[in-house]
């Protein structure tokens, strides 16, 4: 196995789908948190491809870009769907919670109070629901929705909604989000039984996002 070093701010945020995609397939690596000073120093050493992170370390080599390291991990340890076809359903999973993302980040980083209540309620209204239910049917036309997003078994488009899942209960307000989707609840909590991912969640450090 190589050695694995994730570099990110002390923040779920864009790094956690690894960090859970490690917890998972109970992989070891290295989770380096740095808080804002310490990244300026960072960042002005040029050993970050676009001056941002995350980055994953493997062996020394750098991978910037969140997907790209998710995606590449969940190659490495089996998790990214079994056929080419089953690989294009996870990434498309992944895809679509990035837009759901996108939209609450437009929300998160305005300033003006009025314009910020009027993003969150076409959140809640429009675009949390529009995702949620493709993503429950999509979710039920595999097995009846009582397993996972794609094949028999957990990817990371199933990480990648859990990790986004979190985003709702904490910084939307509204932990009840996924009261109306009844199969991607189930699959949440199905997730956090899993003993690896439980283990994760219960010890790792809690972060506003
Ligand atoms: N597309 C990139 C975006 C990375 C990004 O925006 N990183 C932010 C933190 S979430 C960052 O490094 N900000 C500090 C900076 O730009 O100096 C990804 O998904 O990894």
């Amino acid at each position: 196995m190589p050695a694995y070093k994730l570099k990110y701010f002390n923040l779920r945020a864009r790094a956690e789908v690894s960090r859970l995609l490690f917890a998972a397939a109970g992989v070891d690596y290295e989770d380096v948190r740095y808080e804002s000073e310490q990244w300026q120093t960072e960042k002005a050493s040029g050993n970050y491809p676009f001056g941002q992170m995350p980055v994953l370390e493997v062996d020394g080599e750098t991978i910037a870009q969140s997907n790209s390291i998710a995606r590449y991990l969940a190659l490495e340890f089996g998790m990214a769907g079994g056929s080419n076809l089953e690989k294009a359903k996870a990434d498309m999973v992944v895809d679509a919670i990035g837009d759901v993302t996108n939209a609450l980040k437009e929300m998160w980083f305005q300033k003006d109070e009025a314009k910020k209540t009027e993003i969150r309620d076409k959140c809640l209204k429009e675009t949390i629901p529009t995702y949620f239910s493709a993503l429950e049917k999509l979710l039920i036309s595999n097995n009846g929705g009582d397993g996972f997003f794609v094949g028999d078994k957990i990817t990371w488009a199933d990480l990648a909604f859990l990790a986004h899942s979190d985003y709702h209960a904490d910084q939307m307000k509204a932990a009840g989000t996924l009261e109306a989707f009844p199969k991607l609840k189930a699959l949440r909590e199905r997730l956090l039984e899993q003993p690896n991912i439980k283990k994760w969640v219960e010890t790792r450090p809690k972060t506003d996002i």
